[in-house]
Order: C-alpha cells, then sequence, then structure tokens
C-alpha cells in the first residue's frame, strides 16, 4: 500500500449475522468501499486461479482458508482501488489471520463492528437464503457456527481488551439494525 494512509473497519460477526447485508447499506450512506473476503474468494474460485480448487474445497468444509491468500486479495483490492475508507467483511477469521494482516499491512484497524446474533436466527436466514451458496447447508452451516467460536469470536476478544469493539444486536430487523449502524458511522459521514 506504500505511503496511502487508510481508514479500515473490520466487520465480523458469524455466518448469516448481517454483514454484507449491512456493508452495502454503509457504503450507501458513508461512501466506505465494502471488500468481503468470502466475496473476493469466490471471485477467485470463479476466475479459474490456481488456488481455486483448494479455496473451494475449504469454503464448503467451512474452514479457513490460508491467510497468505486472502490477504494477497484484500490488500490488492484496497492498492487497486482509489477510496481510502474501508470495510472489510469477514476477515479476520482466526488469530493468525489478524497478526499476519497487521505484519503485512502495517494497518489496525479503526474500529471492530461486530454482528452478534443467535446461532439459530443465523441458521435460519441461511437455510433461507438461497443464492446457491455451496456451503449455505445444514452440514456446512454447523461446521461454520463451530469454527467461528472457536477460532472468531477470540478475535473480537483481542479487539474487545483494546477497547476496539463496536458490538451491535443484529438479531433485529435489518432497518433496526441499520439505525445502531448509523449511530456508530457518524463521525465518518462523507
Ligand atoms: N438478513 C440479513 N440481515 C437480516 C436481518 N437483520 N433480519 C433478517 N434477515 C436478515 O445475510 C444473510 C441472510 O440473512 C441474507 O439472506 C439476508 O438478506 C438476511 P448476509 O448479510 O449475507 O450475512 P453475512 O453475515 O454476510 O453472512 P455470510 O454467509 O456471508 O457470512 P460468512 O461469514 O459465513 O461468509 P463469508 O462469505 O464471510 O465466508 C464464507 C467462507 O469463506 C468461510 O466459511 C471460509 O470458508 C471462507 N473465508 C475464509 O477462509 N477466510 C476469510 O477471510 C473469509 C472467508
Ligand atoms: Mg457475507
Amino acid at each position: 500500500l506504500g505511503d496511502k494512509k487508510v481508514t479500515v473497519v473490520f466487520v465480523l460477526g458469524g455466518p448469516g449475522s448481517g454483514k454484507g447485508t449491512q456493508c452495502a447499506n454503509i457504503v450507501e450512506h458513508f461512501g466506505f468501499t465494502h471488500l468481503s473476503a468470502g466475496d473476493l474468494l469466490r471471485a477467485e474460485i470463479k476466475s479459474g486461479s490456481e488456488n481455486g480448487t483448494m479455496i473451494e474445497n475449504m469454503i464448503k468444509e467451512g474452514k479457513i482458508v490460508p491467510s497468505e491468500v486472502t490477504i494477497k486479495l484484500l490488500q490488492d483490492a484496497m492498492i487497486k482501488n482509489e477510496n481510502d475508507k474501508f470495510l472489510i467483511d469477514g476477515f479476520p477469521r482466526n488469530e493468525e489471520n489478524r497478526a499476519a494482516f497487521e505484519n503485512v499491512t502495517k494497518i489496525s484497524p479503526a474500529f471492530v463492528l461486530f454482528f452478534d446474533c443467535s446461532e439459530e436466527e443465523m441458521e435460519r436466514r441461511l437455510l433461507a437464503r438461497n443464492q446457491g451458496r455451496v456451503d449455505d447447508n445444514i452440514e456446512t452451516i454447523r461446521k461454520r457456527f463451530k469454527v467461528f467460536v472457536e477460532s472468531s469470536l477470540p478475535v473480537i476478544e483481542h479487539y474487545n481488551a483494546k477497547d476496539k469493539v463496536k458490538k451491535i444486536d443484529a438479531a433485529k430487523p435489518i432497518s433496526e439494525v441499520f439505525e445502531d449502524v448509523k449511530a456508530i458511522f457518524a463521525p465518518y459521514a462523507k
């Protein structure tokens, strides 16, 4: 990234907590660029890249793709984009992801937006989504929940200890969740 100074917000929360949905709202109102690590990985599969098969197998199992791969995709996307405000959605997913991103990019997030939602509600949403995602089946959903609790919650704990986490009740309807999100982003109004 060189000398480019960027503001990064990590958007975290369990599978189906509404990260993508709320990021689209934040982009529209606050002029951030949305980078979903999962979307970048799915685009990499589609592009026929040499890592495609490995990535697809990991996603089918709900496992975390090696951090070099994800960080490269995020870094390239930030370099290519003129914007200096980024929402990084669904990354870092474990402590190794977090440490590697900080080491490679020298970026630490302005804050972490954490969408808190029950597994029961997230499961309902994912099973109703119907967008053909290979990981939206009950077996993979259970694996994704387990990985979230075991590997991703510790990342949120890490930033919580630094007072960087803004936790949102994500079980409410989309528009109500966005009211809470708006209050947090008010200082970043474009
Ligand atoms: N919906 C949203 N908000 C709602 C609300 N308030 N009330 C009712 N319904 C609501 O929402 C999910 C569904 O719920 C939608 O139909 C929506 O309309 C509805 P969405 O906004 O898509 O939720 P999101 O949190 O983005 O869910 P997603 O499934 O994308 O989360 P995951 O974290 O599971 O998926 P991601 O794409 O980030 O990762 C997928 C896989 O990629 C991972 O499991 C992993 O294998 C791999 N991965 C890595 O290895 N490394 C990474 O860094 C990132 C991903
Ligand atoms: Mg998503």
